[in-house]
């Protein structure tokens, strides 16, 4: 390799350097000259920004607030936008891309459509949030205008080094289609707001290695650094039935050596999408930063891949090797496709980032919509993103993570209803009053029951959640929730518990939860979604925390150590008509310990062009 060439990114330039050279080569001898001039450019640039940001801050709310909450459709479609889950302003939304802290703000890209309501004309749509709840959208970040990216600017990530530079690698399919990996900078990196970004004249920076096929090979993660001062990055694709993960190395991110084993490869599992590689400490919550060294005896290694096959989001804990840079699932039977998932509803292409403000790692996923289309065209949008969730190793099991929304989403409860010692015997149905509201966030403690105080055992069964969901009756369970539940239970979607009887006499808990009743409308998927969790024997309870928010409902299960997803759709349980009820449609009797339930506020979704931001700056 020419040792002229070999710039690292410490060194590389800026991202205005960066496009000034593209442009014009001779500039960049003129650069050492033109120090302090940059200085003062700078200096300017930042107090542009400054004023940028401090005329968004003091804009009057009623420029912007909640606007974008409103359907342009009246009628019950109009009730389906989510009040504080992250959308765009309308039309396509896809995966979430290059997450990432910088300079006081949180910035989500995302795979958008500008021009419809359908998957196409794929760029990178971009917004910024203080607080990952309110948000301000930003112009395009990226838009297929490349030979390398016309076909569409897929899905990446981004890494902030350690001079504070930030990069981002994405998949370009290019005009024939072929999947390759590119560079983009931002033009400014002293910008907050990471306002515009360029791509880098060097790409493609990868193309597809031998032995694998042009469209199989994408979605970047984001680059870990390691021990011997390399960066490495993990990239999906396919050889045959097997999924696997690449892995390259760079010192600078523009030269790049494919390592010779994969990182790992499951038989019978297809395409490896936007897969997710990361430490997680197996001491405490913290999230670890993936910009610095972190393999050692207290960490372990998630692997995540979205399999195209049947878009579910799957992960492993294993054992990363820097010597040999491969991973290891911890058991086999859970190997990445094979057991654990993040959420056992509708969650994909999800991706994590190191969040430095809390030292946590947070994560994203897309939620798609299951109506029709000829219904998302008459909404004008399609998808949203699930609530920010903080991710770790559940220490107690060690054997699976924990999800919990960002501590920031108990900010916007209010109006608190609570319940305690509340016994619901074999089909009663019980409403909690001042619980109306499509925009709700809901803890519920049962008591485990006590199956040794039963006359007699019943037959073991076999119950997977999908036979006549929360209709079917059991012994214990199913016992929940009913949330955007109509009156008269013409729609209602149930969270629920159900516990079955094992053959070797023990018992097994499962959590469903159940669509098959939650709109009159016709057409809409039905599923009864549901997973076994853990329950460990010193835990007398089974808790659930359901989040509402018109069309999604978000699970999480015994603190978050499973999770379940659900878009719904009620016609008639719709904004104050939406009910809350406990439910036990068991045999046996089940105890409310606790139940609390807040009505939840809405955040902010605003726009405001770049243009104007320019002007703002100008004028102030
Ligand atoms: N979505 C992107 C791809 C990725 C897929 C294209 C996953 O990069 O593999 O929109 O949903």
């Amino acid at each position: 390799m020419d040792p002229e060439s070999q710039r690292s990114y410490a060194e590389l330039p800026s991202g205005e350097e960066a496009e000034e050279i593209h442009s014009n080569p001779t500039a960049v001898a003129e650069n050492s000259r033109n120090r302090r001039i940059d200085l003062v450019l700078t200096l300017v640039g930042i107090c542009c920004v400054a004023a940028g940001t401090f005329f968004w801050i003091s804009l009057p709310s009623s420029n912007t607030e909640n606007f974008l909450r409103i359907a342009p459709e009246g009628g019950f479609l109009a009730s389906e936008r989510t009040a504080f889950h992250f959308q765009p302003r309308n039309n396509w939304m896809n995966d979430p891309n290059g997450p990432l802290f910088h300079k006081g703000y949180y910035h989500l890209f995302y795979q958008y459509n500008p021009y419809g309501v359908e998957w196409g004309n794929i760029s990178w749509g971009h917004a910024v949030s203080t607080d990952l709840l309110h948000w301000q959208h930003m112009d395009l970040a990226m838009q297929p205008d490349k030979w390398y990216d016309a076909d569409g600017v897929w899905s990446g990530s981004a890494t902030i080094l350690p001079n504070g530079q930030v990069i981002m690698l994405y998949t370009g399919s290019t005009n024939a289609s072929v999947q390759v990996q590119n560079l983009a900078l931002p033009l400014n990196t002293s910008d907050p707001l990471l306002r515009e970004w360029i791509k880098i004249p060097e790409n493609p920076i990868l193309v597809p290695p031998p032995g694998i096929a042009p469209k199989d090979f994408r979605d970047p993660t984001t680059a870990w650094l390691e021990a011997d001062g390399l960066w490495r990055i993990a990239i999906g694709a396919k050889k045959g039935r097997a999924g696997l993960a690449l892995i390259y190395k760079t010192f600078d991110f523009l030269h790049w050596e494919l390592e010779e084993e994969y990182l790992h490869t499951v038989q019978g599992t297809g395409m490896w999408e936007c897969i997710d590689f990361y430490p997680v400490s197996t001491a405490t919550s913290n999230g670890l930063d993936t910009s610095k060294v972190q393999t050692n005896e207290l960490t372990k290694h998630i692997l995540k891949a979205s399999l195209d096959d049947d878009k579910h989001d799957y992960y492993a804990i294993g054992l990363y090797s820097e010597s040999s840079h491969t991973w290891i699932p911890d058991a086999l039977d859970n190997d990445v496709g094979l057991g654990l998932r993040y959420d056992y509803g509708k969650y994909y292409a999800s991706k994590t980032f190191f969040d430095s403000k809390h030292q946590k790692r947070i994560l994203w996923g897309w939620a798609n919509e299951s109506d029709s289309l000829q219904d998302d065209i008459r909404k004008g949008w399609s998808s949203v993103q699930t609530l920010p969730r903080i991710l770790y190793l559940d220490n107690l099991t060690g054997t699976n993570l924990i999800q919990w929304p960002i501590e920031e989403v108990e900010a916007l409860r209010h109006d608190k209803v609570s319940r305690s010692n509340v016994l619901l015997k074999g089909g009663d149905v019980v409403e909690v009053d001042a619980a109306q509201g499509a925009q709700l966030d809901i803890e519920v403690g049962f008591e485990y029951p006590d199956a040794s105080k039963l006359d007699a055992l019943p037959e073991s069964e076999i119950y997977d959640c999908s036979q006549g969901g929360a209709t079917h009756r059991g012994v214990y369970g199913p016992f929940g929730l009913l949330v955007l539940a109509e009156d008269k239970l013409q729609e209602m979607t149930a969270v629920y518990f159900y516990m079955t009887l094992k053959r070797d006499g023990s018992w097994e808990t499962r959590v469903c939860s159940d669509q098959s009743r939650s709109s009159l409308e016709p057409g809409i998927d039905t599923t009864v979604y549901g997973t076994l969790f853990h329950r460990l024997p010193t835990e007398d309870s089974l808790s659930l925390r359901v989040i509402v928010d018109h069309s999604i409902v978000e699970t999480f299960v015994q603190g978050g150590r499973a999770c379940i997803t659900s878009r719904v759709y009620p016609t008639l349980a719709t904004g104050d008509k939406a009910r809350l009820f406990m439910f036990n449609n068991g045999t046996q009797p089940v105890f409310v310990k606790n139940l609390d339930a807040w009505k939840m506020r809405s955040t902010t979704l605003s726009v405001l062009p770049v243009t104007e931001w320019r002007l703002a700056a100008r004028q102030s």
